[in-house]
């Protein structure tokens, strides 16, 4: 049986690996940060397979003890400090946990595994972030990085990171530049989860307005589900390499509202929205669409789910948990 440690564990991207690695046969190992995690609940009751161990990505000696517990043949590198407008709040914290996280992990993953560095396969998660102020249209992995947060600068290290240990130690280490990936269960910070509950509050006449912050900017949207079979499939090549993963379809802010309203029934959307300067961004990422044809010809890897199909899927998530909740 496959073994496999995940950090991170209690986002989204954590649940749905989680689910796929277990449907493969995986024993699954989730590491999790802090004294009573409220989220130690969440992680039992959807994905109850998954042994939590408690650990830091910050606290070296915590993940050389949560290797040997677990024993891993792949460990996923999916925990950040993953909300970019904090990242200007909380820079150093930041960075400690996005950027040196992953040299921790990385260091106690070749002290582990002593004479055979390659024995456990690595995945870290970078980010489009690191695209910033774009140098293509689209980005793909050859595309120079030009990070525009203390977020996506950290991201920028831990991938960087990941490439030098795996030219220098010949450790099987893979980078997924992931773009924009979504679903019911992400966090309602980020500004998909923020609509389609504030579009659902609407609908359902628990609220009237929603306040936003830049409606130009633009993200290539896809599902965290298909997101986390690339990374499940990075980690089966023979060879450790990067990949871009995104939809190849890019829209704005607007038009996810204009969608996310259509799917609930309002056409008068804009009567909803305000715009407030404390959700503008001190820097702002203005573009990003992806070229994922590396992943697609060396993975085999495509999207299921459309930019329609995922804001559906995300409204009437939230409307039928309102709805419930209201009974
Ligand atoms: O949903 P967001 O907060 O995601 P962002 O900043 O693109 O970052 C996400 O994707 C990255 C991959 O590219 C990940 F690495 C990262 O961890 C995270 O998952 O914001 C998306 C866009 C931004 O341009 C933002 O300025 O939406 C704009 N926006 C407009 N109004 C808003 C709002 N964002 C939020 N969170 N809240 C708003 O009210």
């Amino acid at each position: 049986m496959p073994r496999a440690l995940i950090t991170g564990i209690t986002g989204q991207d954590g649940l749905y690996l989680s689910e796929l690695l277990l449907r493969e046969g995986y024993e699954v190992y989730g590491l999790i940060r802090g004294q009573n995690n409220p989220k130690a609940d969440l992680v039992a009751r959807e994905v109850p397979g998954v042994q939590l161990l408690t650990g830091d990505l910050t606290d070296l000696s915590s993940l050389l003890r949560a290797l040997r517990v677990a024993q891993p043949d792949e460990v996923y590198n999916l925990g950040a400090v993953s909300f970019v407008a904090y990242s200007w709040e909380q820079a150093a914290l930041t960075t400690e946990v996005t950027a040196t996280g992953v040299l921790n992990i990385l260091e106690a993953i070749r002290l582990h595994s002593g004479d055979d560095p390659s024995r456990i396969r690595f995945y870290q998660a970078s980010s489009s972030e690191m695209f910033g102020k774009v140098q293509d249209v689209p980005q793909r992995e050859s595309t120079l990085l030009w990070p525009r947060s203390p977020y996506g600068v950290a991201k920028v290290y831990g991938h960087y990171m990941t490439i030098n240990y795996r030219e220098s130690y010949g450790m099987h280490a893979s980078s997924g530049i992931l773009f924009n990936h979504e679903s019911p269960r992400r966090g309602p910070e980020f500004v998909t989860r923020k609509v389609s509950m504030g579009v659902a509050a609407i609908k359902l006449g628990l609220r009237d307005k929603l306040t936003m912050g830049n409606l130009d900017a633009r993200r290539d949207w896809g599902f965290a589900g298909d997101y986390v079979e690339a990374m499940w499939r990075m980690l089966q090549q023979p060879t450790a390499s990067d990949f871009v993963v995104a939809t190849g379809e890019t829209h704005s802010v607007r038009e996810l509202l204009e969608c996310a309203f259509r799917v609930a029934g309002i056409d008068d959307w804009e009567q909803h929205i305000d715009q407030d300067k404390s959700f503008f961004r001190p820097a702002e990422v203005d573009l990003l669409i992806g070229d994922a044809s590396r992943a697609r010809t060396v993975l085999g890897w495509k999207p299921s789910v459309d930019f329609e199909g995922l804001v559906t899927m995300m409204v009437e998530a939230d409307l039928r948990r309102l709805h419930d909740a209201q009974r």
